[in-house]
């Protein structure tokens, strides 16, 4: 395999409006950003993934651009941006963007001449449809409820949007759109970008006719992305932004990839991939109900395990994708993949473990390496999310009452990884001197970066362990490039795999269940690389290692 710089970096999201605020308005900035590189570092962050933060109206929290060039004033000016991308580069680390080019603002000067002219060039930059007897083009729900059309004002057209009626989709089969997209990448490259993740990148491609599909919802509509799966050619035009982009530059790209046909994971992610990698979901859509959050399935953790087992083995025979337990779209990991006995500082530096010592790309998103979890909600006024607020709706349609949609949102929701970072025990976390535009997590008191700071055994100092095990001199070649192979799949609890080149046989062996398990080694242990346990000890008589509940442990075996 060709080797890449990225292979062997560990990347950090951050979600910029919930990161630090330094001028008072409760809004994160590029300022509070800059001023905790060297904690970023050292953690041992190499890549930072920035949440979007363009010109926008902020409908989508900043997912709906209005202007490609142009810094939100909420998060400061293109010089502190440039100053962040230079000091960044003092640390030896790497900016990527957030890159949403399937849609833009409604607000976006194309939009607003496309509806000054719905018949001219710029309406071709969109999807201006006429409807069909009275109704829309086609009976497609969006991604956050309601129609995927909206009416253009004045005529009998209509306009198509996958997410809100704010976020118009672009037209990618309009060659000068491609162009003007394609412009933008490369200022954006020329500035000193390392590269992008790649926003609902799959849906760029559709299906000309808009054919309707069976309803499959109370509202009779159908859900968007049946379109997406059943139409061909994304590809192509995946190509062609990448020759005519990245692939100039050498940099690194993250595809937000859901509803993929599973037959193309190697022309997404193989040495000629669209992208350098696109990150595994497949642990999230595990609890992806049917119709809405509110019939969301519990996750069960031996079709975690399969279905992370699943996931690695297919993925090693082609590339590498970006591991995650959690993002600024997803609750809070620590809340979402650990049973409640877990739920504690134990469990929280187990399930890291796990993800970071998988083989692919470990991201970590701003919060998770002090075990954040879950805010605890009491009323829908709370939250900020147009997706909530419409997953709240869809629970109160099939009949879930105030308090029962309320619970499911509470759980759910994006918001739970949105509420601003918690730096402190003081006021607001340390978050803000202001009054932050989401509330803080009420867990904040103990949750904090000061506080764990000064604990040795805090989340914090075991992150900073495992990333630096994972860079280590001694293992960072196996961690990046050596196989991956499942073990002790019939053990209830366990969830344990090797990372073994022609050199080294690492064991990652972690127990999720609640009562103690014992797991027969295969081979004598050379050395403890690492343990959860506070003295950093193993209990391993002979070939039998028991471990604990929530104990996790890697080892080098002979
Ligand atoms: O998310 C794409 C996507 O699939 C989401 O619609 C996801 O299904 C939703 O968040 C579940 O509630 C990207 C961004 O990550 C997300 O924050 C944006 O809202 C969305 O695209 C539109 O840009
Ligand atoms: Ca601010």
């Amino acid at each position: 395999m060709e080797k890449k710089w990225w292979h062997d970096k560990v990347a950090y999201q951050i979600y910029p409006k919930s990161f630090l605020d330094t001028n008072g308005d409760g809004i994160g900035d590029l300022r509070g950003i800059i001023s905790k590189l060297d904690y970023l570092k050292k953690l041992g962050i190499d890549i930072i993934w920035l949440s979007p933060i363009y010109k926008s109206p902020f409908v989508d929290q900043g997912y709906d651009i209005a202007d490609y060039y142009a810094i939100a004033e909420e998060f400061g000016t293109m010089e502190e941006f440039d100053e962040l991308l230079a000091e960044a580069k003092k640390r030896d680390m790497h900016i990527i963007m957030d890159l949403v080019i399937n849609h833009c603002s409604d607000k976006h000067e194309w939009f607003q001449k496309a509806l000054a002219d719905p018949d001219g060039a710029f309406a071709d930059y969109f999807y201006f449809r006429k409807g069909k007897n009275g109704n829309p083009p086609s009976n497609y729900r969006s991604y956050f409820g309601g129609s995927c059309w909206e009416k253009v004002p004045g005529t009998d057209k209509y306009y198509f949007h996958m997410f809100a009626k704010e976020q118009p989709d672009l037209n990618w089969e309009n060659p000068k759109l491609r162009q003007e997209l394609y412009k933008m990448i490369n200022w954006w490259l020329e500035k000193g970008l390392s590269g992008f993740r790649i926003d609902a990148i799959i849906n760029i491609k559709k299906d000309l006719n808009f054919p309707d599909f069976a309803p499959d919802g109370k509202d009779g509509l159908a859900s968007c992305w049946k379109m997406v799966e059943s139409v061909d050619g994304v590809g192509k035009l995946l190509e062609d932004l990448k020759k005519s982009t990245f692939e100039k530059y050498d940099a690194f790209t993250v595809g937000e990839v859901f509803n993929m046909k599973p037959d193309e994971l190697p022309e997404f992610i193989g040495e000629t991939g669209h992208f350098s990698t696109i990150f595994d979901f497949s642990a999230h859509t595990l609890t992806d109900g049917e119709h809405g959050w509110y019939d969301a399935p519990k996750l069960e953790f031996a079709k975690w395990r399969a279905t992370i087992i699943q996931a690695q083995l297919e993925t090693q025979k082609y590339g590498f994708k970006a591991n995650i337990i959690e993002n600024h779209d997803e609750p809070r990991g620590a809340s979402r993949f650990l049973p409640s006995y877990a739920q504690t500082p134990d469990g929280i530096k187990m399930l890291g473990t796990i993800s970071l010592l998988l083989r692919g790309i470990p991201f970590i998103y701003q919060g998770q390496e002090i075990g954040m979890r879950n805010a605890k909600w009491n009323s829908m006024e709370e939250f900020d999310d147009i997706s909530t607020k419409d997953q709240y709706h869809t629970a109160r349609e099939v009949g879930l009452s105030d308090q029962e949609a309320l619970e499911v949102c509470s759980r759910m929701s994006r918001d739970n990884a949105r509420t601003p970072m918690q730096w402190t025990s003081g006021e607001n976390g340390g978050f803000t001197k202001g009054t932050p535009w989401l509330k803080v997590n009420p867990l904040f008191k103990d949750v904090n970066v000061e506080a764990q700071e000064q604990d040795p055994d805090s989340v914090l100092n075991y992150y900073r362990k495992l990333v630096a095990l994972r860079k280590s001199d001694e293992l960072k070649e196996v961690f990046t490039y050596g196989e991956f192979l499942p073990e002790y799949e019939n053990v209830d609890g366990v969830m344990a795999f090797y990372r073994k080149d022609e050199s080294k046989c690492i064991l990652v062996a972690a127990n999720f269940g609640k009562d103690a398990a014992t797991i027969k080694l295969k081979s004598e242990i050379e050395k403890v690389w690492l343990s959860n346990r506070i003295d950093g000890t193993v209990d391993c008589e002979k070939d039998s290692l028991n471990l604990r509940s929530c104990e996790v442990v890697v080892l080098e075996l002979e």
